[in-house]
């Protein structure tokens, strides 16, 4: 291979990529120098095991894609502004819709509410940490190797372009001969095979973990929501791995499963694709309705409405999720029967989805209701999403969704209930936790403002994208005539896309605002809220509870403060036990990410060695003997002491 088929050239927008990925990198590294944070980066976030570290990098990576998925969007938004624009090539466009699903969805959405159930999920539940705190640093370390594996094929070798499902034969080597695609099989394989191990993590932690007196049905929605997701997630990745695993024989050893010719069957890699990815977007939707669960509640002053029911249409969501898959594909040619199958059980979602609704509505009822920021997201989702879902109910007729299918309606549809759904519900969960994390709240006028901006901006930016598609505009079209008719529409929903970006970066800029400004948090329990997390200090010390919480009730903490009876046993304190830092998770996500890199360029030697890299560090852990460390009973009491001010 030559240089110059190496690096991606050619593009003025993409030497100023390297141009500032260059510069940015050095002002990173002299800065950590200049400023002597080397050890401080190395000892207190890369070798951590800390859940709530780890969940703070998970978010911070998420925002980072969120604004590389954002520009993606932008730069979509304006090709399409006007009719025949020569803003991008056809080819450029491919690129990048890619990209922006891609990244938006594993690379954003993911990474966003693992980060939220990282931080949150332990102290909801009482425990110190996750089941496997180890494991925990690999999961993350492998996302990240993943998502920068897959983000460095904007400048060396070539975006993938044959869109987020990466349909065959389109993404074969026959007709996407460039590395593109395979970037894409490697880095979604190693990023979700972390996921895969989080899934394990998370369901061992909350079956195992919880605080005495913490029965399963007393948790906290949003660990009941985390507890499904984590189910969803250990059915639905193993079945995604298995498809990398033959796109990257296909692509990469010359082997035939989903080409055209020799036996393979290219529909083969759609079913198995949406066997995983229509699961994946309940992943990424059930912990928002989670969050939103939780906020409701706490904002209204009230109990949860039907809880147990809530429960129920999450375990029913769960199991549809796994058997709708074909009405990505109606038009596929499966005949009557298996389409008016897939249409009942697409239906069928919206019924335990409704009791949900009915449920945060009937929690509003007559509660007494303060309108913060986080509440705020969760009353905008409500309406919003269930716009969105009615558009999937017209989507999941069959017949109608010949008409439908592969238009800008659909693409309405699913930003229509990803964006209130999970979106708002990741800024809805970072306002509500953010004082738990950092010890201070985001401001709540310039909080508002953004909030404004992305729910005006959104539906700007799609409401006229459900009327272009019933117009007859396709998807994925990087340019259209002037007699469509259609430039007009188009440049509202620009318009729009920019409005909803000014409000991202309103947002952003509240995180440096609000660290400036804001009042530091020091009784632990800003909004007067409902569960274990809010009965420590904020933020929360590494050992999170100085003594194990006893639970009588659901919503423990609101019970302990109504009714005055303590959730902590009076007596001293005792010496808790914690696992050790390690550098070997980290090292691990880096030798991973070099394997990927190698065989993505079928560079078989280099890629061997770093496999056997790989098993070398298994072996490592295998044998080595940590039995972790243990914080004195006298430590916790001066913590603790100078945390709340007084003793518990
Ligand atoms: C932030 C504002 C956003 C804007 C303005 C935006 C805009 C767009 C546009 C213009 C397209 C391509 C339409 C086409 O030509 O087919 C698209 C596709 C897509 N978007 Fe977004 N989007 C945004 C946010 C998101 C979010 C938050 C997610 C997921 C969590 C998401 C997921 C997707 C997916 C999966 C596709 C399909 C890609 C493909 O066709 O392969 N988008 N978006
Ligand atoms: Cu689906």
């Amino acid at each position: 291979m030559k240089w110059d088929e190496f690096f991606v050239t050619g593009e003025p927008m993409i030497y100023g990529a390297m141009v500032s990925i260059v510069l940015v990198s050095i002002a990173i590294l002299v800065g950590l120098t200049y400023f002597k944070k080397w050890g401080y980066l190395w000892r207190e976030w890369l070798t951590t095991v800390d859940h709530k570290r780890i969940g703070v990098m998970y978010i911070l990576s998420a925002l980072i894609m969120l604004f590389r998925g954002g520009v993606d969007a932008l730069l979509m938004r304006t090709q399409l502004a006007v009719p025949e624009s020569g803003f991008l090539d056809s080819q450029h466009y491919n690129e990048i819709f890619t990209t922006h699903g891609v990244i938006m969805i594993l690379f954003m959405a993911m990474p966003f509410v693992i980060g939220l159930m990282n931080v949150v999920v332990p102290l909801q539940i009482g425990a110190r940490d996750v089941a496997f705190p180890r494991l925990n640093a690999v999961s993350f370390w492998l996302f990240f190797a993943g998502a920068m594996l897959f983000n460095i094929s904007f400048v060396i070798g070539g975006s993938p372009d044959a869109g987020w499902s990466a349909y065959f034969p389109l993404a074969s080597l026959e007709f996407s001969p460039t590395v593109g695609n395979n970037f894409y099989s490697l880095a979604l394989q190693i990023s979700g095979i972390g996921t895969l191990m989080t899934g394990v993590n998370f369901i061992v932690t909350i079956l195992k973990m919880r605080a005495p007196g913490m029965k399963l049905m007393r948790m906290p929605m949003f660990t009941w929501s985390v507890l499904i997701t984590n189910v969803i997630i250990l059915f639905a990745f193993p079945v995604l791995t298995v498809a990398l695993a033959l796109m990257m024989f296909d692509r990469v050893f010359g082997s035939q499963f989903f080409t055209m010719a020799n036996g393979g069957m290219d529909m083969l890699w759609a079913n198995l694709f949406w066997v995983w990815g229509h699961p994946e977007v309940y992943i990424v939707i059930l912990p928002a309705f989670g969050i939103f669960s939780d906020i409701i509640s706490t904002f209204s002053k009230k109990n949860l409405y039907g809880y147990k029911s809530m429960v129920f249409s999450m375990v029913i969501i769960s199991l549809l999720s796994f058997l709708v898959w074909a009405h990505h594909f109606y038009t596929m040619g499966a005949g009557a029967m298996v389409n008016g199958f897939f249409s009942i059980t697409t239906m069928l979602i919206a019924v335990p989805t409704g009791v949900k609704i009915f449920n945060w509505l009937f929690t509003l009822r007559k509660g007494k209701i303060t309108f913060t920021s986080p509440m705020l997201y969760a009353m905008a989702f409500i309406p919003i999403f269930t716009f969105g879902g009615v558009t999937g109910v017209m989507l999941a007729m069959a017949s109608a969704d010949y008409q439908y299918h592969n238009t800008m309606f659909l693409v309405a549809h699913f930003h229509y209930v990803l964006i209130p759904g999970t979106v708002f519900g990741v800024l809805a969960g970072l306002h509500y936790w953010f004082p738990k994390i950092f010890g201070f709240r985001l401001n709540e006028r310039r909080a508002k403002t953004a909030f404004w901006l992305i729910v005006v901006g959104f539906n700007v930016a799609f409401m006229p994208l459900f009327f272009l598609g019933l117009q007859g505009m396709t998807r994925r079209m990087y340019t259209y005539s002037a007699d469509t008719g259609f430039g007009p529409l188009n440049m509202i929903a620009t318009i729009g896309a920019f409005v909803l970006a000014i409000g991202f970066v309103v947002l952003c800029y509240n995180f440096y605002y609000s660290f400036r400004h804001s009042p530091r948090d020091e009784h632990g329990d800003p909004w007067d809220a409902r569960t274990l997390e809010w009965s420590i200090p904020s933020p929360v010390p590494v050992y999170n509870f100085a003594k194990v919480p006893h639970v009588e009730s659901q919503d423990a903490f609101w019970h302990a403060k109504k009714h005055n009876v303590p959730l902590f046993k009076e007596g001293p304190y005792e010496e808790i036990h914690m696992p050790s830092n390690s550098g070997q998770p980290f090292i691990l996500g880096v030798i991973m990410f070099f394997a990927g890199f190698f065989l993505v360029f079928s560079w078989f030697i280099p890629a061997l060695i770093a496999g056997i890299g790989v098993v070398i560090m298994l072996a490592v852990r295998s044998f080595e003997r940590d039995h972790g460390y243990h914080i004195s009973a006298k430590e916790i009491a001066a913590t603790e002491q100078k945390l709340r001010g007084d003793s518990v």
